[in-house]
């Protein structure tokens, strides 16, 4: 079956983890308002790391296998970064309706993704706007069009998405793994495979790493 590593990226506090758990379970983590201390919640999302979610799919008339990743206050460990993208086949840059600076701060994801993908030529980006749902949009059209215009982006992998109202979220994820998919699989399938399982060591070296880091105990 082939595999392919798609991963999330974009500013703190975009929706990449409510994203993450929305794919994973078909249900937003619950935020409850009326909760005593709602930073410690926030805290818990943004703490959580890297972590890999296996999704199994057809597309394109076969199953196909998507890992994806999301990475919890990534910004903090710049030296993750190359590692991160490097056996990447799709970049899922999300950015936040209701503040249109965090579309700007994506040029930074896809020139760090260009430069450390080893499938540059190839590599696939798609672009979510999250939280549709809002009553406070404020990310112009003209902007996210000129934002496309200059990266490149595909109209068909441009989406408003929201994980509080059922649909976007699924749609845009098939028709990202469809285009992956039409884009990859001339590569092999047996290479794709064994860069998943590359991807995983690196990813355990870098927690490692960081686990070091956090405890100094070098
Ligand atoms: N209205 C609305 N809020 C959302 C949506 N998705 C996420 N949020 C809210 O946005 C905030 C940030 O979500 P996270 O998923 O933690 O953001 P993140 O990108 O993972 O942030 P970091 O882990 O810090 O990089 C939370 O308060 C979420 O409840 C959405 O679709 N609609
Ligand atoms: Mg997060």
């Amino acid at each position: 079956m082939p595999e392919y590593n798609v991963i999330l990226a974009g500013r703190a506090g975009v929706g990449k983890t409510e994203l993450f758990q929305y794919i994973k379970t078909g249900v937003a983590p619950k935020y409850d308002p009326d909760e005593t201390d709602p930073d410690d919640s926030r805290a818990a999302l943004t703490d959580m790391g890297l972590e890999r979610l296996e999704h199994e799919t057809e597309a394109n008339g076969r199953q196909i296998k998507v890992n994806l990743w999301d990475t919890g206050g990534q910004e903090r460990y710049d030296s993750m970064t190359a590692n991160y993208y490097r056996h990447a086949h799709a970049v899922i840059l999300v950015y936040d309706l209701e503040a249109e600076d965090t579309l700007y701060h994506l040029s930074d994801w896809i020139k760090e993704a260009r430069k450390n993908s080893r499938w540059s030529d190839r590599l696939v980006f798609a672009l979510w706007g999250n939280k549709s749902d809002s009553k406070n949009l404020t990310a112009r059209d003209e902007a996210i069009l000129a934002f496309m215009t200059t990266h490149s982006i595909n109209m068909d992998l441009s989406a408003r998405v929201s994980t509080h109202t059922e649909g976007s979220v699924e749609k845009a994820f098939q028709t990202l793994i469809e285009v992956v998919d039409k884009k990859f699989n001339q590569v092999g399938i047996e290479e794709t495979g064994r860069d998943v399982s590359r991807l995983l060591l690196s990813m355990d070296e870098l927690d490692n790493d960081n686990n070091r880091r956090k405890c100094f105990c070098f």
